[in-house]
């Protein structure tokens, strides 16, 4: 029984059979989150405090790269290793593998009967108030509920994929051999994203050469930044290169503790969580202040007899 000291709110049931380990109790927290309603909230303000112990690891890539093989592959190394693992598979509904919820279970199914995992699929079509809000959620629930490791996988795609990355801390941009990666990389934006790049399918011919491309744009970026991406091949699906993978997983986040970058990294993370739940609460109240004004202004725009700034001010001020 939580019976904290006086003043102190009580655990609710559902939190408290989480926090026992009860996987059940995990994945009801975690639709609640989802759906973004009140009653998730509440729970979020549970965990929250509870929440930052984590090594937060996002994977991010073009379509069939091999993130869902990989991510499975690091668990198992990590599982050699004593730790606990939570995964979150965004966008399961890409249409590039058919169906990949099913694929993933397949691929990451070995984990099946192991209590020291846990994962977590999640639709990025229809979610309310956006991708980046219920990944971040979703990877604070896994966080307090215990994981060593919480694992992202998502398709880097887009500027909403690049946002997700935000949440992680540590970013590993996985490459396969013969996409001409190398240059949608640096469209993608992922080049400034990576802390470590994967090249995954090193058993393909190419694969030299898309590590040597990499080595060269990363040159060429000269990023001011301490640390240099490191490139590792693998073979996920022979698990080779994964335990080389892993340990620059490791060192990275060394290298963030050390250099108080993760700190900086953490503050940043805060700062665009508190605006994005700002700015969509904000919108919200006013929605709900104007009604279907709203709307008249978005015809007026549309009709070019207003133009939306001006719209805004009127919106903003006559509420
Ligand atoms: N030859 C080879 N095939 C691999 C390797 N890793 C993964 N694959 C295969 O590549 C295909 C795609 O793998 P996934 O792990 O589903 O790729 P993904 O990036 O998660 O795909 P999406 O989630 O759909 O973007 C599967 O058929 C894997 O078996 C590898 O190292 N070598
Ligand atoms: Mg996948």
């Amino acid at each position: 029984m939580a019976a904290g000291p006086v003043g102190q709110k009580r655990m609710s049931d559902l939190v408290e059979r989480l926090l026992a380990g009860e996987r059940r109790a995990l994945a009801r927290v975690l639709t609640r989150v989802e759906n973004g309603s009140a009653e998730g909230h509440a729970l979020l303000a549970e965990l929250f405090p509870r929440a930052g112990h984590a090594h937060i690891v996002g994977f991010t890539g073009s379509p069939g790269t091999g993130k869902s093989t990989l991510v499975s592959a690091v668990t198992r190394e990590l599982r050699g290793r004593g730790k606990t693992v939570g995964i979150i598979a965004v966008d399961p509904t890409s249409p590039f593998s058919g169906g990949a919820v099913l694929g993933d279970r397949v691929r990451m199914g070995e984990h099946s009967g192991d209590g020291g995992v846990f994962i977590r699929s999640m639709a990025s079509r229809g979610t309310l108030g956006g991708l980046a809000r219920t990944t971040g959620d979703a990877v604070t629930v896994l966080d307090a509920a215990g994981f060593d490791y919480v694992l992202v996988e998502t398709v880097g795609a887009g500027q909403s994929e690049v946002e997700i990355a935000k949440e992680a801390q540590t970013t590993i941009v996985v490459e396969a051999p013969g996409l001409g990666d190398e240059v949608q990389a640096i469209k993608a934006g992922l080049l400034e994203i990576a802390d470590i790049f994967a090249v995954n399918k090193a058993d393909a011919p190419q694969a030299n050469q898309t590590a040597l491309g990499l080595r060269m744009m990363l040159d060429i970026a000269n990023t001011p930044y301490i640390w240099t991406p490191p490139i590792v091949k693998t073979i996920a699906t022979r698990r080779q290169g994964v335990a080389e993978l892993v340990d620059e997983m490791v060192r990275h986040r060394a290298f963030l503790e050390e250099s108080g970058l993760l700190i900086e990294r953490e503050r940043a993370r805060a700062a665009e969580e508190l605006y994005r739940v700002v700015r969509r609460a904000l919108y919200q109240r006013l929605r709900e202040q104007v009604g279907e004004r709203y709307e008249d202004y978005v015809s007026r725009i549309a009709a070019r007899e207003l133009d939306p700034y001006s719209a805004a001010k009127a919106l903003i001020e006559h509420t």
